[in-house]
């Protein structure tokens, strides 16, 4: 079969809650101490799944990690049963749900030894995400074990931050066709910190063999990281020949747009001036956090959260767009909210992998018989609700691994327990 794109989605896990761990992502923080609803947010993210299944797209899942996560715990001479609270908080997040940030994917069309590239992020700058590598590298020696096609490197050892696919696009004629990869950094300095390095960026290009004359290294801008875009697939987003972006999402546009001009002569650059949408609109209502997908049909589709229908500056440029003559011809709205409370939209809930899905271990991939299986067990598993005060107790992180056992069991995935 031709390479196609698969989204893999990450399965929200059973301890989801709001303790406002990320400075910089302004949902997450000010939603801190909200009650949380793992189950309803699990199922959010299933429906989301079998929409994209109904357009005809390709799916795949990753799994919720072990938490609390009591190996890192142990690492830091605690346990759950008396470590300080914030630090229990940041062992039970459950962060991994924004699949995003766990790999940058490098197809094989761009890499100098035509195998498709992964390096795990290691997602260094905030505490609670800095433990996740461990958990997606098991999952990602699994799903794409197959070295003819997949080469899956470790994470860039720190103090260089990397992200992942959050501050990576990629823009090509078409998925099998060499691409031009572009790799978003933050610079030092501003209020929030900046969580991409360049130095990881680089790092990742040379890893994953990529030509470095169709490889652009291009600064996000200050105003977008103090408006709260922690990351750049808040403020642009890219697929196909189209490049889907924010007036204020780089430091210098015109330098990178005539970069990207001179290298891809056909890209087609939608730009939303900020006298349309302020920043603050853009990130409240996630316009860019949104899946830029290609249709069987060879369409462009935008699947938005259905906050970007609620923010009226966002749905009057939505409807203008959708009227006009622009290369995106559909939109589709999900209900991802339980998410979105914690900063993390349509496009924070993927990693996008342009593979053949028969070289992909089939455990990793869904339809929707499997997604009836998994939504069955979150509804018997999940946590209806979590409080601030339930983080302390034993009863929850009981039920949090015993839920993603039942999982693990029922995907036969059990060498991840
Ligand atoms: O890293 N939120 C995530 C959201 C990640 C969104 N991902 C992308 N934009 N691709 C983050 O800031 C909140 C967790 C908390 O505060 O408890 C959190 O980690």
């Amino acid at each position: 079969m031709a390479l196609t794109e698969i989204n893999f989605d990450g399965i929200v896990g059973p301890t989801h809650n709001y303790a406002g761990l990320s400075l910089g992502n302004l949902a997450a923080t000010s939603n801190a101490g909200r009650t949380s609803h793992p189950r309803a947010a699990a199922l959010q993210g299933i429906a989301k799944m079998r929409a994209n299944l109904a357009l005809g797209l390709a799916q795949g899942i990753f799994l919720p990690h072990r938490r609390p996560d009591d190996a890192w715990l142990d690492a830091l001479g605690t346990h759950a049963q008396d470590a300080d609270t914030g630090l229990l908080a940041n062992a039970l997040s459950a962060s991994p749900m924004w699949a995003a940030n766990a790999a940058t994917i490098s197809p094989a069309p761009d890499t100098a030894d035509g195998r498709c590239h992964l390096t795990v992020a290691n997602l260094v700058t905030m505490p609670h995400r800095s433990h996740e590598w461990q958990g997606t590298l098991a999952q990602l020696r699994l799903a794409f074990a197959d070295t003819g096609h997949f080469a899956v490197h470790g994470p860039i050892p720190a103090p260089f931050g990397d992200e992942g696919a959050a501050n990576h696009m990629r823009l090509a004629t078409s998925h099998a066709a060499p691409g031009v990869e572009i790799f978003v950094y933050g610079e030092k300095g501003g209020a929030f910190p900046a969580r991409q390095h360049v130095e990881a960026s680089r790092a990742v290009a040379r890893l994953h063999g990529l030509d470095p004359a169709r490889t652009l290294f291009v600064a996000q801008s200050q105003d977008a990281i103090a408006a709260g875009a922690f990351h750049n697939d808040v403020v642009a987003v890219a697929n196909g020949h189209v490049l889907f972006t924010h007036e204020q999402a780089f430091a210098d546009r015109h330098g990178f747009y005539a970069d990207l001009r001179r290298i891809m002569p056909d890209v087609e650059i939608v730009e939303v001036p900020a006298a349309r949408i302020s920043l603050a609109d853009a990130i409240r209502s996630y316009l860019f956090n949104a899946q830029l997908v290609t249709l069987p049909t060879g369409e462009s589709a935008l699947i938005l959260p259905t906050e970007a229908r609620d923010t009226p500056a966002v749905w009057r440029w939505l409807q203008d767009m959708i009227a006009g003559n622009g290369p995106i011809r559909r939109i589709e709205l999900v209900d991802v909210r339980e998410s979105m409370s914690n900063g993390g939209g349509p496009a924070c809930l993927r990693l996008r992998v342009v593979a053949d899905p028969a070289t992909v271990d089939p455990r990793f991939l869904v339809d929707n018989p499997r997604l009836d299986a998994i939504a069955d067990i979150v509804s018997r598993h999940w946590p209806e609700a979590i409080t601030p005060a339930d983080l302390s107790s034993p009863a929850l992180w009981e039920q949090a691994v015993h839920a993603r056992a039942e999982l693990l069991a029922m995907l036969d995935l059990r060498e991840l327990i």
